[in-house]
């Protein structure tokens, strides 16, 4: 008897492997849906995907410190003067962004993927009266939609045993969004002008930028937890055709996830991004606004993830996984004034064939 038990706890682990781990597959596989590139297929294998992601941002900072449109107005230098300062400040802008993509294993070694979107932005603004002072003018928004940049990428396999998994991803970017995007304008002279919109409100990079990325993952033998984390990075090649480049781009992610059962993963991830300034300038981009200074672009952020992971294990859905992620920002340094983002949500669907 007592040896039976002994037997029975030392092939606990493997019958578990066997039967729920390896052939089960678990809403736990996947990141959560804000990360990209995260897992490879199996050779022959495809998946396609889909991505809505909503991005809300209200008030600026300069640094880690909120400021008011008056404050901006009255004191920020405009690199375009005349006027001495800002004259315009935006209040509110608005993201959406849909994001279709592919995944094709070739061989189990290396999984390529390539990813096109469809962005819609808007931006409200406030225009103070006149050359110098700060009495408001009057308020208005721009908007602008249309396709972003497309990516290519191969993620390649370069070390597995049981559950840790590391791969690498080699990408490319490629300029198929807009740089050069207008909209009018209330002027501080109360004129109405359509012009070239500032470089956030643009669809694209204009430049080709290597992706370059690294992602381990980890999962227990039992597959309720699992974890990764990732690095990736955005780096700008050349210049484009209006006479800029944009920052470059790192980021760090680390997430966990606890999944009670194979269908459903909650999930905690934790992000650290840093994108420099633009070099160069876009000499249509000159209106008095903080979004026309390639200097007030980027900075560094933290970010705090809240997840849910869903996968339909059988039915007529089996297979097709749902996923929602709600990001919020917990730390903010950035090269302002510029508008700092309050939150951003994900949801998404993938489906491998
Ligand atoms: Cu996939």
């Amino acid at each position: 008897m007592r040896t039976q038990l002994l037997c029975a706890a030392a092939a606990a682990p493997f019958a578990l492997q066997g039967a729920y781990a390896d052939q089960i597959s678990s809403a736990l596989d996947h990141a959560p849906i804000g990360v990209m590139g995260d897992h490879l297929h199996d050779k022959g294998e495809w998946m396609l995907s889909y991505r809505a992601m909503h991005m809300q941002m209200e008030e600026n900072r300069i640094g880690e410190t909120r400021v008011r449109p008056d404050e901006i107005a009255g004191s920020i230098p405009n690199v375009n003067a005349p006027p001495p300062t800002l004259r315009v400040v935006p209040t509110e802008m608005s993201m959406t962004m849909h994001m279709v993509g592919a995944m094709y294993a070739p061989t189990d070694r290396v999984t390529l993927m390539v990813m096109g979107n469809y962005i819609t932005k808007e931006m409200d603004h406030l225009t103070f009266q006149g050359m110098m002072g700060t009495t408001e003018l009057g308020g208005f928004t721009t908007e602008v939609s249309g396709v972003g940049d497309t990516s290519l990428t191969a993620l390649i396999g370069l070390y597995e045993k049981e559950h840790l998994s590391v791969h690498a991803g080699v990408g490319l970017s490629l300029p198929t969004g807009s740089i050069t995007k207008t909209d009018n304008v209330l002027t501080p002279m109360n004129t109405r002008p359509e012009l070239r919109l500032p470089y956030p409100m643009q669809l694209g990079s204009g430049t080709y930028d290597f992706l370059p990325s690294l992602t381990l993952t980890n999962k227990t033998q039992d597959a309720r937890f699992g974890g990764g984390v990732q690095y990736s990075g955005t780096i700008r090649m050349g210049e484009n055709d209006e006479d800029y480049t944009l920052g470059n781009r790192h980021q760090i992610t680390a997430w966990g996830a606890y999944s009670p059962d194979p269908r459903v993963s909650f999930s905690l991830r934790g992000t650290a991004w840093t994108q420099d300034e633009i070099d160069g300038v876009d000499p249509l981009i000159a209106a008095p606004v903080q979004t026309a200074n390639p200097d007030f672009q980027g900075g560094e952020v933290m970010e705090l993830g809240f997840g849910i992971n869903g996968l339909a294990t059988e039915g007529p859905l089996k297979g097709h996984r749902l996923a929602l992620e709600y990001v919020v920002p917990v730390a903010r340094d950035l090269n302002g004034p510029q508008l700092e983002t309050d939150w951003t949500v994900t949801v998404g669907w993938q489906k491998a064939f």
